[in-house]
This record gives structure tokens, C-alpha cells and sequence, in this order.
């Protein structure tokens, strides 16, 4: 029997634990049923559950709710991002080993998940820090290997000098350390490289398909991989020791105005010169040791230095001097450039400042006269002192001009890219161990697939002092593979990116203990809906997409892209501001489930706001929330009794409805119950759940007004009312289900429909509901109002111009009249043009 008043922990409780004896969320691959996989980005254990994560986890959860009762087989799976810097910090600072309170974190966030009543398929859940799952990224870092698409190189960190320890860029505060606050420096180290840059065009050409991505995200993953489609152009060097410098533009139709060439300090032929004289070397010193980070570079006052060498221009023969730069990247194109100052801002400023010549050789289309001296033209537009390629425009000078350098073999198209490859080597402990052996004679060696995993030691003492796998010689101590003497282990561990980028795939078959995937990943990947943050726009989404490539070029996977459709949902705020523990505004979730019940806090959650827009956090919002539910408990529990009608059905003892029959008003009442249904179909597509949950609330309202005028239950008459209230109800448990299923399914008992609502079919409209209204319909002559006719809200055109042309009112103007033409405009108006 149902209680009287709505107790949300109470049923919550008993709710939950059904779920779980029962397994309801246990999903098996089924050939027969279309599948949907709906992802919420899985969390980093941090310890508790903040109100993001409530948004992120509610939104994916009612995803997921909903294609059940579309029928389909879905995938809701959930586990930890369990690797990373906070638990080491947490270890400096308690004294716990990060092994032990990452798990202690687990075991609280799981707690609070399931208090959330989130339908997770737990018999998955996946834990990135056990050896059972980073143990198959180590054995694709080793497939990587063997495709070359990993590779060694020295890149800059920020050392610790007191702590003698790598720190990450947040760990470095105004350039000194966040422990000893020393003055941080730059060190060279060797580290590992996946080749994502060999995916760089893929990566930017799929981003068409992605049809369900928001355009935002797409332009940002645009703009990081940054493609330059240029030209790589030879100029011949005046000195017998040197044949030619290569340059890259994007720019050839200005080759003419090139005055002077400049290359990176760090440019071999940089070194060359400096060989010959002192000044040069000087400067390249000066520049070994600051950030050549893009943003520093761009605002980095130019400076540069004569390096003495000429280089012929390869269409005017004329000598161009070589300058060694400060604002040319190392890294970037060919790490030199022509210097065009008429027509590029870097080459401008440095033009200006050490009196090197300006040559115009584009005017703008329209031929507006343009001051050289007082800044570039940066425009494309018609070429001047070209030679023989004045006149055209800087598109057909671009090709002309790179097609005869290249007849030449002066040049060669080339493609640049603001994507760099991806350095995953992190100098932390807490991570999965890169599996390599260094041995003394055969170098870098890949661990044997059978020695696999290379285990990371739980039980540590962090001392904050470099890693503690550099202090563990039963760690790193070991045999080389291939040749048997001593050799020790990498200590470094991977970027946790790393196991962020394939988890997704693993969901499918997480206990497979042969391989990184079996056919099951194939079965349920792409994720059809993925949910997160905008935070990770670019970096974890890039870098998935690319690992999902490279396992489908080894044929673990079968598609081309990892996530079909994205929602990244907004930021929670409180009082207009992000909530963050330092600013002291934050709520928590486990309190407001405790008063409320979770049902409420999901309900506000979905209510307060669309999913892509940002969240204002009200406590009166909440209320609101609670006292909705309490409502909507307190009418089914005053219709109970309209269980009788479920019983009766099923035995047909009652006589179907005439609904044309009945009174307007109860036609009226359902066709607004079939309305407030159809939209909320089309919203739950859209995912605005907002407007689903404003239907719900019209829908309550209504069903009440409507159950006022029904006294005694016993009543006999009505039959039809009480038949539309019953339906009504169903369809209003249904609607709200994905949304507080804990309530839904409590009263759903209560009114005995059949089955449960977890599996209860999607409400479907009935067509004849929606049909039967009769609406005003506005009549004009020749744009004119002239009349207002009641008719069938979707009456056929014909039946319209029928009843229109019969009616006495219009007969009046259109007597002797030819009629030209009849528009009708869909369940508003008729135009009678004569
Ligand atoms: C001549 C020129 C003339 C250029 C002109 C631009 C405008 P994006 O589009 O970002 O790829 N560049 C090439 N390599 C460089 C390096 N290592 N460091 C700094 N700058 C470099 O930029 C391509 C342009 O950036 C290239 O085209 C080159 O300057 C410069 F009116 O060449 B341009
Ligand atoms: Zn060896």
C-alpha cells in the first residue's frame, strides 16, 4: 500500500536496491535489437561528488533511461580516471599512499553515484589504475612502437632544482616551484612521442562527418591541428660550404618582396656561422634558454643578429642577406622564412627596427593607395613589381609562381601543421610504467608482450623528491630482453590523456583478460552519445579520435570515429560565478540528497537550464523541484483507485471510447495530453529536457483541474474521464521517467501498470487525439481579413477551399469575381487572391 506522504529516501532506498538484486541495467550484446551506447565522460576520483558531476552524470543517465524505453540495447557503463597528479599531492600531504586514496575515493564516488540512482551497468566499471586494464596500453604502446608511430626525442621540462623533480605547468607558480618555491629552469630531457601528426589530416577531413557535434568544439579541434597548405621554396647559398637554405610560406605570391631571409637560432646554419664568428654565438646563447612557447614568442620584442651569409633570390638573382631571429620557430614549417616585410606584421617590426628594405609588391583589388613605410598590407590582393607576374591576382600569382619553382626543382608543396606530436612521457610516479628496457648495448628495448604488464609498486613513500620508482631498485632492476645482461626500466610514466583516450572501448569487453578488445568493442562502439565538459574540446577528444584511428588501422575497431553525437553541457554556477572550493560557493550534492532525495536534485538539475547552457544554482529552484514531486505523489495516491480501469482492461470489461462522443471538454483534455506528448518527444531528441519537464508540470496541472471533477470513485459515470486520467497519468510516469525514476517507479506500483516503468514502451500519440480538434481558421481576399472559420484543425486543402468558397460571409466578395488563386497556409489561414 502507498504511503500518504512522498518519503524520498525511503522509496529511493528500496528503489535502488531493486535495481541492483534484479541487475536491470546488465546489458549482453543482441544482434537482434539496435544498439545505443551513451557515455558520460567518466571522472577523475577526486574524493567527492560535486554539483558538475551531478549535471554530467543526470544528463547522460536520462539519455540513456529514454532509449531503453525507445526499445534499444544500451550501454550506460562508468568507472575512474584513476591515475594523476592530485593523489600524489594528496600523499605529500597525508601521508597516504595514492594507491590507497584513490581507492578510498572510488568506494565514496560509487556510494554517491548509485545514492543518485544513475542505471549504470556496474558489472563494467573499469578502474585505469589497475594493472588488468593499463596493462593493454602498454601493449598498444608496443604496437605503436612496431608502426613507428612512436619515437624518442629530447624536449624541455620545468625542473625543480631543491625538489629535483619534473613539474607539470600547473605546478609551477609564478616560475617557482609550488613545494620550495624555487626558482624553476628549463632542463633538456629525452622523452617518448606518439606520432598523432600522421593522423593530422584524417583528423581535420573526419571532422566533416561529425554531424552531431556542436560546431564550437569543431572549430576549436580546426584550429588546433591548424593546417597550412604552403610551399617549401630553395635559395641558393653564396658559400662554398653550403648549397641551399629551404624556407616555408603560405605566401608565394609575395616571393618578390622578399629583402632578407631569417632563421631560428636554434637553425643549423645558425651554428655554422657561429663557428666563424663570436657575436653570433653570443646571441644564439642568449637564446638557448627562453620559452619558445607560441604565445611568448608572438608578443617577444624582435630581435636578431646578421649571420653574414647571402642567399640568391630565386627569381631576381638579387643576394638576400640571412638574419638569425628571435620570432622564427624552431619547430614550425622549416624553422626559416622570407621576410616580406611590405605584407607580414613580424617582418614589418623587424624591417623597421634594423633598417632592412620594405618592397611593396601587392596592392589591394580596389587599388587604394597604401603607405608601406607606416605598416604591412597583409591582404591578398593584385601583384605590382612582380616581373612577369604583375597584374594577377595573389591566387593566380600563388599557383604561377609555385609552379614554376617547382618545374624548376626549386620548391616543393609542403603542409604545415599547428598540431605537434603527442609527448606522453610524464616524470610522475602515479601512472602506467612506459614498458621499455634501456640496455647498455641494444639501446631502448620494447618489454616482451608475455612479460606484460610492467606492474607499478602500490605501497610507496612519497618524499616529494623525484619519483620514488627512481629510489626502487626492485622496480627498475632488470634484464635486457634481447641480449640478457643488466638493464633497467623506464621510470617515467604516460600522460594519464593516455588512458582516457580508449576507455570507451574497453566499456565493451572490460574483464577480457586476451586482449585489448574483442568483437564486442566492435558491437557496441562509436559511442552513440557522449557527454562532458567543454573543457576537453580539444586535447581528450583529439587525442580518443586519434587512438580510435590507429586501433581500427589494426582492425580492433571498425569505425572511423569514436563519438557520434556530443553534448557538452555548461558550467554550474552560483550567484554568476563558477562554484570552486577556493571561492567557497559550492554545494553539496550529498547533503541535498539527504533533504530532498535525489529525484529532486535531478529534477533541478534538468530544470533549471538546457544542458549547453550554464547552470544558475537556486535553492529555491530546488524547493520548487521537491514540491512538484510531493504534488504529483499526493494526486496518484488520492487515484489510487484508478488501478480498477488497468484490471478492467485487461479483461475488457471496458467498452472502447468514442471519443468523438465525449464532451469538448474531455476532447480538449486529450488533445492537450497528446500535444504536451508529441513536443516532449521531439524535445527529449533534442535533449532539452527543460521544456520536457515544463510539459510535465502542464500535464499535472491539467490532470488535476481535471480529477476535481470526478467526486466519488465509485461513480459510474465518466467512464471516458476517468479512462483519460488514467492515460494521462501513464503517459505522465513515462514522460518523467528517465528524469526521476525513482518516484515513476514507486507510483507506477501504485497504479499497477503492468511490468516495470524501466521497461514500459515510449508512449506513442495517439493520431486521432490530435486530429479531432476543430481551430480558427483566418480567411483574406487579396491579403484582406475577411472572415474566421472554425474548421478541422487538419482538414486536406481541398475540403478547406470547399467550405471557404461556400461560406456566405466570403460568397459576398468573391459574386462575379475571378478567382486567380488559393493559398492555404496550415492550420492558420486561407488567402483568396481574385
Ligand atoms: C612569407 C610571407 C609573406 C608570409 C606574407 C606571410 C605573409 P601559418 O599560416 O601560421 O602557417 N613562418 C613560416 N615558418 C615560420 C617559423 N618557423 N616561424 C615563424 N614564422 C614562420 O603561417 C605561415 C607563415 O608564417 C609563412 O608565410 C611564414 O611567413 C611564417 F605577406 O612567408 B610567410
Ligand atoms: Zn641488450
Amino acid at each position: 500500500m502507498m504511503q500518504e506522504e512522498y518519503q524520498a529516501n525511503v522509496i529511493e532506498a528500496e528503489v535502488q536496491k531493486f535495481w541492483h538484486e534484479h541487475e536491470c541495467f546488465k546489458v549482453i550484446e543482441d544482434l537482434n535489437k539496435e544498439k545505443f551506447y551513451c557515455l558520460s565522460m567518466f571522472p577523475y576520483p577526486s574524493g567527492t561528488l560535486h554539483v558538475g558531476h551531478v549535471r554530467n552524470y543526470v544528463l547522460g543517465d536520462v539519455i540513456a533511461r529514454y532509449q531503453r524505453m525507445l526499445g534499444k540495447n544500451v550501454l550506460h557503463p562508468i568507472g575512474w580516471d584513476a591515475f594523476g597528479l592530485p593523489a600524489e599531492n594528496a600523499a605529500l600531504k597525508h601521508g597516504v599512499a595514492p594507491a590507497d586514496w584513490t581507492y578510498r575515493n572510488i568506494d565514496h564516488m560509487r556510494t554517491q553515484f548509485k545514492q543518485l540512482g544513475l542505471s549504470f551497468d556496474w558489472s563494467r566499471e573499469i578502474t585505469t589504475c589497475k594493472p588488468d586494464y593499463y596493462r593493454w596500453e602498454q601493449w598498444f604502446f608496443i604496437q605503436l612502437l612496431k608502426k613507428a608511430l612512436v619515437y624518442k626525442k629530447n624536449s624541455v621540462v620545468n625542473w625543480d632544482p631543491v625538489d629535483q623533480t619534473v613539474l607539470a605547468n600547473e605546478q609551477v607558480i609564478n616560475g617557482r616551484g609550488w613545494r620550495s618555491g624555487a626558482l624553476i629552469e628549463r632542463k633538456e630531457i629525452p622523452q617518448w612521442f606518439l606520432k598523432i601528426t600522421a593522423y593530422a589530416d584524417e583528423l581535420l577531413n573526419s571532422l566533416e562527418s561529425l554531424e552531431g557535434w556542436p560546431e564550437e568544439v569543431k572549430a576549436m579541434q580546426r584550429h588546433w591541428i591548424g593546417r597550412s597548405p604552403g610551399l617549401a621554396i630553395q635559395f641558393l647559398i653564396n658559400d662554398p660550404q653550403l648549397t641551399s637554405i629551404e624556407i616555408f610560406t603560405t605566401r608565394p605570391d609575395t616571393l618578390f618582396g622578399a629583402s632578407f631571409l631569417a632563421i631560428s637560432p636554434q637553425h643549423p646554419l645558425a651554428r655554422y656561422a657561429a663557428e666563424h664568428n663570436p657575436q653570433v654565438q653570443k646571441f644564439i646563447d642568449s637564446y638557448q634558454h627562453v620559452p619558445v612557447s607560441e604565445a611568448a614568442s608572438a608578443t617577444l620584442e624582435k630581435q636578431g643578429i646578421a649571420s653574414g651569409i647571402t642567399a640568391l633570390h630565386p627569381m631576381t638573382r638579387e643576394a638576400l642577406p640571412i638574419w638569425i631571429a628571435n620570432f622564427v620557430k624552431t619547430d614550425y614549417g622549416c624553422g626559416a622564412i622570407m621576410g616580406v616585410p611590405a605584407h607580414d606584421e613580424r617582418d614589418f617590426e623587424f624591417a623597421i627596427k634594423y633598417q632592412l628594405p620594405i618592397l611593396p609588391v601587392i596592392e589591394s583589388l580596389n587599388k587604394k593607395p597604401h603607405d608601406y613605410h607606416q605598416g604591412p598590407l597583409v591582404t591578398s590582393g593584385q601583384l605590382i613589381n612582380s616581373g612577369p607576374f604583375t597584374g594577377l591576382t595573389s591566387e593566380k600569382a600563388s599557383t604561377a609562381i609555385s609552379e614554376l619553382l617547382i618545374k624548376h626543382e626549386l620548391a616543393t608543396p609542403k603542409t604545415h601543421y599547428r598540431l605537434r606530436d603527442w609527448g606522453i612521457s610524464r616524470q610522475r610516479y602515479w601512472g602506467t610504467p612506459i614498458p621499455i628496457i634501456y640496455c647498455n648495448d641494444c639501446g631502448a628495448v620494447p618489454v616482451p608482450e608475455k612479460d606484460l604488464p610492467v606492474i607499478l609498486p602500490e605501497s610507496v613513500q612519497l618524499s616529494g623528491v623525484g619519483s620514488p620508482l627512481k629510489a626502487m631498485p626492485e622496480f627498475y632492476q632488470t634484464t635486457c630482453p634481447q641480449c640478457k645482461q643488466a638493464a633497467t626500466r623506464e621510470t617515467d610514466t604516460f600522460d594519464t590523456f593516455v588512458e582516457s583516450s580508449w576507455y570507451y572501448a574497453r566499456f565493451a569487453c572490460p574483464t577480457q583478460d586476451k586482449a585489448m578488445l574483442d568483437d564486442r568493442a566492435k558491437y557496441w562502439t562509436p559511442v552513440d552519445h557522449y557527454v562532458g565538459g567543454i573543457e576537453h574540446a580539444v586535447l581528450h577528444l583529439l587525442y580518443a579520435r586519434f587512438f580510435h584511428k590507429a586501433l581500427r588501422d589494426i582492425e580492433l575497431l571498425n569505425s572511423n570515429e569514436p563519438f557520434t553525437r556530443l553534448l557538452t553541457q555548461g558550467m554550474v554556477l552560483k550567484d554568476g560565478a563558477k562554484m570552486s572550493k577556493s571561492k567557497g560557493n559550492t554545494v553539496d550534492p550529498e547533503a541535498l540528497i539527504k533533504k530532498y532525495g535525489s529525484d529532486t536534485l535531478r529534477l533541478f538539475s534538468l530544470f533549471a537550464a538546457p544542458p549547453e547552457q550554464s547552470l544558475e544554482w537556486s535553492d529555491a529552484g530546488v524547493e520548487g523541484a521537491y514540491r512538484f514531486l510531493k504534488r504529483l505523489w499526493a494526486f496518484v495516491y488520492t487515484h489510487t483507485w484508478l488501478h480498477e480501469l488497468n484490471e478492467a482492461c485487461e479483461t475488457n470489461l471496458v467498452h472502447p471510447i468514442d471519443w468523438a462522443r465525449t464532451p469538448i471538454e474531455e476532447r480538449n483534455l486529450r488533445r492537450q495530453i497528446y500535444e504536451i506528448l508529441q513536443l516532449a518527444k521531439h524535445d527529449y531528441e533534442r535533449q532539452q529536457f527543460n521544456t520536457v519537464i515544463a510539459g510535465c508540470m502542464k500535464l499535472l496541472n491539467l490532470l488535476q483541474a481535471a480529477g476535481q471533477s470526478l467526486h466519488s470513485p465509485s461513480e459510474t459515470s465518466h467512464q471516458s474521464l476517468k479512462q483519460l486520467l488514467q492515460e494521462g497519468l501513464s503517459i505522465l510516469l513515462r514522460l518523467l521517467a528517465p528524469i526521476v525514476p525513482h518516484i515513476t517507479h514507486t507510483l507506477w506500483q501504485a497504479l499497477q501498470f503492468k511490468g516495470l516503468i524501466i521497461k514500459a514502451t515510449w508512449p506513442k500519440v495517439a493520431a486521432d487525439a490530435l486530429t479531432m480538434e476543430e481551430i480558427e481558421w483566418v480567411v483574406q481576399i487579396n491579403g484582406k481579413l475577411r472572415a474566421r472559420l472554425s474548421l478541422a484543425t487538419h482538414s486536406d486543402e481541398e475540403t478547406i477551399k470547399t467550405a471557404v468558397l461556400n461560406n456566405p460571409h466570403i460568397k459576398r466578395y468573391t459574386e462575379n469575381q475571378a478567382i486567380k488563386k488559393i493559398i492555404v497556409v496550415p492550420k492558420k489561414l486561407v488567402n483568396i487572391v481574385i
